[in-house]
């Protein structure tokens, strides 16, 4: 706590630290939400990024800093009517004026303003939350439809292309030494079936059908903040994934955990159900405003990104269950296996829904 305090206050000009808190329940970084006497800001979020899985934070940092000036210029040229608003978090400076702070240990630390009267839930509440998270989506890559890619780094280079993982996944398990059961039988089952699939969005962009754009890279559903009063969303946190990539994999991982009732956490794995009714709404949110940018072969691989990225999340928490828990946190040996379970289950229950959601997507296209 000494040690979290000191850290703090080097984000802290103004104002003493009244109180630090474990916040949100990331699978990566350490949140916490710090509390200050100071009336100009009154919260602030700090973190400690993970160099495990960000080795280059500082381009991570850069990537924030251009993207939430690009977002603010854009809202500047043409605000919204209220009561809609739309935040990106701000980058806090240190002391010295760099964006982070290295403590002792080597850990890596920088703090974001604090969006105020917004909340986020880790599962869809209703189909207007539904609607909202589409929106968030569908805002985040409008305004930053016109950023160009060589302003963005790529800060995680692999990430969501499903075919790395795979060639991972191949080789953790030729040296793995977890003990047989019959959920690993399931999770080794689930790999197998889908394995000659997994390179669909990837051949897409080979072929030039799907092009490279801004992207979130970690839309779930609980990064949607929505405001307090209003239950409109107010803005899409979470930043570190932003890169050049497929909306796909954004839109993808958005359904994927919003059409999913029961959660990324659930122990009742067999129950997951994918709730096509849900995936409608978010789409309609979305699409009310992406439509302009998206071309048909857009609309023709949205199953497939839906599909795909429940998979491949399936495959990354299984392909870290077998390696030894290395990449998620996790609170027990198996978590990152109940983690896969669930989302193998929901990859079967999209599959088995394809005709339905397929029809979705032609009726709003
Ligand atoms: C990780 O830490 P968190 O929860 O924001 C992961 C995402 C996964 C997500 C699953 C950098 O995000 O890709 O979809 O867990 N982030 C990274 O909950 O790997
Ligand atoms: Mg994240």
């Amino acid at each position: 706590m000494d040690h979290l305090l000191a850290v703090a206050q080097q984000f802290t000009p103004q104002g003493k630290v009244l109180d630090i808190r474990e916040y949100g329940n990331g699978n990566v970084n350490d949140t916490f939400l710090v509390t200050l006497d100071s009336p100009e800001e009154k919260h602030f979020i700090l973190q400690r990024l993970n160099t495990r899985v960000f080795p280059r934070p500082e381009l991570v940092m850069g990537n924030l800093s251009t993207m939430s000036e690009h977002v603010r210029r854009r809202l500047k040229l043409a605000p919204l009517a209220p009561p809609r608003r739309w935040e990106a978090p701000r980058v806090l400076p240190a002391q010295d004026g760099r964006d982070h702070f290295i403590d002792p240990g080597g850990s890596f630390w920088r703090a974001l303003s604090f969006i105020d009267a917004a909340e986020t839930f880790d599962t869809i509440k209703d189909m207007e939350h539904a609607r909202e998270a589409g929106y968030a989506l569908g805002m985040f890559h409008r305004l930053l439809s016109d950023l160009p890619l060589e302003s963005l780094a790529d800060t995680l280079p692999g990430f969501h292309i499903t075919p790395i993982y795979l060639r991972h996944y191949d080789e953790v398990l030729a040296k793995e030494g977890a003990s047989k059961s019959p959920e690993k039988d399931y999770g080794l089952h689930s790999v197998r079936e889908r394995r000659t699939w997994a390179d669909v969005l990837e051949n897409a962009k080979a072929q030039g059908r799907l092009r490279l754009r801004p992207i979130h890279g970690d839309p779930k559903v609980n990064n949607v903040m929505m405001d307090t009063a209003t239950g409109q969303a107010v803005s899409l946190v979470d930043l570190d994934t932003v890169k050049p990539g497929l909306i796909h994999y954004d839109i993808g991982d958005l359904i994927r955990s919003g059409c999913n009732p029961l959660g990324e956490e659930t122990e009742h794995w067999e129950t997951v159900r994918f709730e096509p009714e849900l995936c409608r709404a978010i789409l309609q949110g979305y699409l009310s405003l992406a439509r302009d940018f998206l071309t048909g072969y857009d609309y023709e691989y949205l199953y497939d990104a839906i599909r795909l990225l429940a998979f491949e999340l399936g495959l990354r928490f299984f392909t870290d269950y077998l390696a030894g828990n290395v990449y998620f946190k996790v609170s027990h040996r198996e978590h990152n296996l109940a983690r896969a379970l669930v989302q193998f289950k929901l990859t079967e229950s999209i599959e088995s829904q394809e005709r339905a959601i397929r029809a979705i997507i032609r009726d709003l296209g």
